[in-house]
């Protein structure tokens, strides 16, 4: 089983648009534990693969299209309700329904460009890990700051 870990993205968008530091410093600050990180031109199948359970949408082939369109940022966090979580931090699907202080709330204003993914449940948050990351890509570390975040 092991610790509650979520997949968390910048979109092609995020980066052509700089945001790349501004929405990694939303999770770092909030106090998550980051254990995986780069900088990835994703191929089409792993796309694919990522967003499968979308395969028979209409807007399917748009979506494969734009995260492979430049390069994404991958990260691995983990941390205890992580999932659900940065779900929040990240806010709804729709940029114009995300709540103001969430990421696609502040950054973004088209379904099609919302700038971040984050996994949907802890099952979908290894499943993905262990998609886009590769043995020797993840580090089990403890922060300095660990006892200041945790009684
Ligand atoms: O998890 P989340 O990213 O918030 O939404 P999903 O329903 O999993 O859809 C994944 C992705 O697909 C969404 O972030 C943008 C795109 N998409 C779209 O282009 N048009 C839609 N009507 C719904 C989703
Ligand atoms: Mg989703």
């Amino acid at each position: 089983e092991g610790p509650e870990e979520s997949y968390i993205m910048i979109k092609p968008d995020g980066v052509q648009r700089g945001l790349v530091g501004e929405i990694i410093s939303r999770f770092e600050k909030k106090g998550f534990l980051l254990k995986g990180l780069k900088l990835f031109q994703c191929p089409k199948d792993l796309a694919e693969e990522h967003y499968k359970d979308l395969k028979e949408k209409p807007f399917f082939p748009k979506l494969i299209e734009y995260i492979t369109s430049g390069p994404v940022v991958c990260m691995a966090w983990e941390g205890a309700g992580v999932v659900a979580s940065a779900r929040k931090l990240i806010g709804a699907t729709n940029p114009l329904q995300a709540e103001p202080g969430t990421i696609r709330g502040d950054l973004a204003v088209q379904t099609g460009r919302n700038v971040v993914h984050g996994s949907d449940s802890p099952e979908n948050g290894k499943r993905e890990i262990a998609l886009w990351f590769k043995e020797g890509e993840i580090c089990e570390w403890v922060p300095a700051q660990a006892p200041w975040l945790r009684e």
